[in-house]
């Protein structure tokens, strides 16, 4: 077992039976003219984590974790996209419509790829999801019980958004569940600050949190 000094106590884990999952780094919300930019937001606030998910993954590929990869995206003919989240934002720049990357937030387009520093690799799995969290509509929950994966570390967008709906579904499922600090962020700076505290509230009422300083300690070799 390996042991991180988290909020609001100490996070064990096992590698063997954790996964890191990687929330929706994808071009469509870090870079301009996607789904995040057509919802007026400042995509550049995301960029400044790139780093530190990098140092992620490559710590999880060296402890030989299984890494997942989501995005969030919709089948070209939209059958999968409600009405209800269809007419969120402004007409022209919504879900389907054509951007400067392809169609926003669909399936295939480039605005949909995970961005090049964090491109999956062989063994990797990658979530294609419909919704906000990673368990619905993607048959993730089966793929994690096969398995035997306990432990979930996560990263990426957007904290109070993808990040925090997906950590909540994991947590009601009976995962243990880890968000690094450095490794995700919002548009609004404010949402992650109260995401982090609201995770950690009333005991870990979703999970823990930790920084990467304290993860990278977690796996060095001194604890092996
Ligand atoms: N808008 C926003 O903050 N997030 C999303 O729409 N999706 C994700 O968080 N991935």
């Amino acid at each position: 077992m390996r042991v991180v000094p988290a909020q609001p106590a100490a996070f064990s884990f096992e590698p063997a039976r954790t996964a890191l999952v990687i929330i929706d780094m994808q071009r469509d919300f870090l870079e301009p003219g996607g789904f995040g930019a057509a919802l007026g937001n400042d995509v550049s606030l995301l960029q400044a984590i790139v780093p530190a998910v990098e140092l992620l993954l490559a710590l999880a590929r060296e402890h030989d974790m299984l890494v997942i990869h989501t995005r969030e995206s919709h089948l070209a003919d939209l059958s999968d996209c409600p009405a209800a989240k269809h007419e969120v934002g402004t007409a022209g720049l919504r879900i389907g419509d054509p951007g400067p990357m392809g169609r926003i937030l669909v399936r295939g387009e480039p605005g949909n790829q995970i961005i090049p520093s964090l491109s999956p690799i062989a063994g990797e799995w990658v979530i294609d999801k419909p919704g906000k969290g990673m368990f619905y509509a993607t048959g993730l929950g089966d793929r994690l019980i096969a398995q035997g994966i306990e432990y979930l570390i996560f990263a990426g967008v957007t904290t109070e958004v993808c990040v925090q709906t997906s950590m909540r579904e994991a947590n009601d499922r009976g995962y243990r569940c880890l968000l690094i600090e450095e490794a995700t962020e919002s548009y609004f700076p404010a949402f992650k600050q109260a995401t982090l505290e609201m995770i950690i509230a009333q005991g870990g009422i979703v999970g823990h949190t930790a920084t990467l300083a304290a993860m990278v300690a977690a796996l060095s070799e001194e604890q092996a």
